[in-house]
């Protein structure tokens, strides 16, 4: 599991990337999971650039191993915030929600390794051609804002369209699902739901106690009508949802809706009326453990299914 060739173009121990979370992946989140031999990545969601600054600087104080950010592209802030991102000179710059195109320049300038999320074949191959350092293929397992297809039929597609180093999302949640995407042709994992439940991450108690109480079947999708589906446990909120968008209520009304209910699960604990995005794998959590605990368990757990489980003699 050592140095494999994403290893070597992040300068990173072990090919784990925690996923860039709006609200839960802070600096705090990042620097532990980095120190632990991973990529931490900071999710800048819908913040202000002063507040990616801030929590650009909380990992900087904390290690000197390389880190990222995620750039969610639908944010009001995004063009401020890429600057901030280039100013701070970050390492690794990951993106989601859109096309990463017009700040590609700017990051490779100043020597960021530039990672979209793509949820298509045609995308990867488009990010390919403007030259960014390696695609993430997230799978609709994945908690937040999701594409179309899964996993297991997304990512060997992209990985035999392309020539740069594939990462794996969606539905890995522990070592078996890592040597399941390594088989399929992954040079790496992102994981972001087995992250929430890290004691160095700030959500809610109760947002943890959600996931960690979560079953098979929680994780449900909704928003599916706005073109902006989303995946987050099943509570007050998402039923409602539900049976708004099976009336036909029209999209801006479902969206209000989700405004500032992300926030609202995260950071108040509100988890009956807030949203909880979380993973299909959710059901497969079952304790909060420190960063550095969760990884090695899942290299260890990786390193066992290799040499035991697919040692065929
Ligand atoms: O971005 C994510 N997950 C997210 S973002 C987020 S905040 C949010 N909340 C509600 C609505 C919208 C955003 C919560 N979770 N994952 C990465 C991801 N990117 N999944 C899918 C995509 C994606 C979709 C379309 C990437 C590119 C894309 O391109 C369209 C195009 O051709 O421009």
């Amino acid at each position: 599991m050592k140095n494999t060739k994403l290893c070597e173009m992040l300068e990173i121990e072990y090919p784990i990337l925690q996923g860039g979370m709006a609200w839960v992946a802070t600096g705090e989140l990042a620097a532990a999971v980095s120190s632990a031999g991973g990529l931490g990545i900071i999710g800048a969601g819908n913040a202000p650039a002063d507040v990616v600054r801030e929590e650009i600087q909380k990992v900087k104080a904390r290690t000197d191993k390389p880190f990222g950010v995620n750039a969610m592209l639908l944010s009001p802030f995004i063009d401020e915030v890429m600057e901030v991102i280039v100013e701070e000179k970050v390492p690794v710059v990951t993106t989601g929600a859109g096309n990463p195109a017009k700040y590609l320049d700017d990051l490779k300038e100043v020597g960021s390794k530039v990672i979209p999320v793509i949820p298509s074949v045609a995308l990867a191959r488009r990010m390919e051609r403007y030259g960014v350092d390696a695609v993430i293929a997230e799978g609709n397992e994945a908690g937040g804002h999701i594409g179309k297809l899964t996993t297991m039929s997304l990512l060997p597609q992209v990985v035999d369209a392309v020539d740069i180093p594939v990462i794996a999302a969606g539905g890995i949640g522990d070592g078996r699902g890592v040597v399941a995407a390594l088989s399929l042709g992954a040079a790496g994992v992102q994981m972001g739901t087995r992250f929430v439940c890290a004691e160095e991450c700030i959500a809610h108690s109760n947002y943890k106690e959600a996931i960690i109480n979560a079953k098979d079947r929680d994780a449900i999708v909704t928003a599916r009508s706005t073109g902006h589906p989303v995946r987050n446990l099943k509570n007050k909120l998402a039923r409602k949802i539900l049976k708004m968008e099976e009336k036909g209520v029209p999209k801006d009304e479902i969206e209000e809706l989700g405004v500032g209910s992300l926030k609202d699960a995260v950071i108040d604990g509100e988890v009956d009326e807030g949203t909880v995005m979380a993973g299909q794998i959710s059901g497969m959590i079952s304790a909060v453990e420190p960063a550095a605990e969760i990884i090695k368990s899942i290299i260890n757990e990786t390193e066992e299914v290799i040499e035991q489980r697919l040692a065929i003699k």
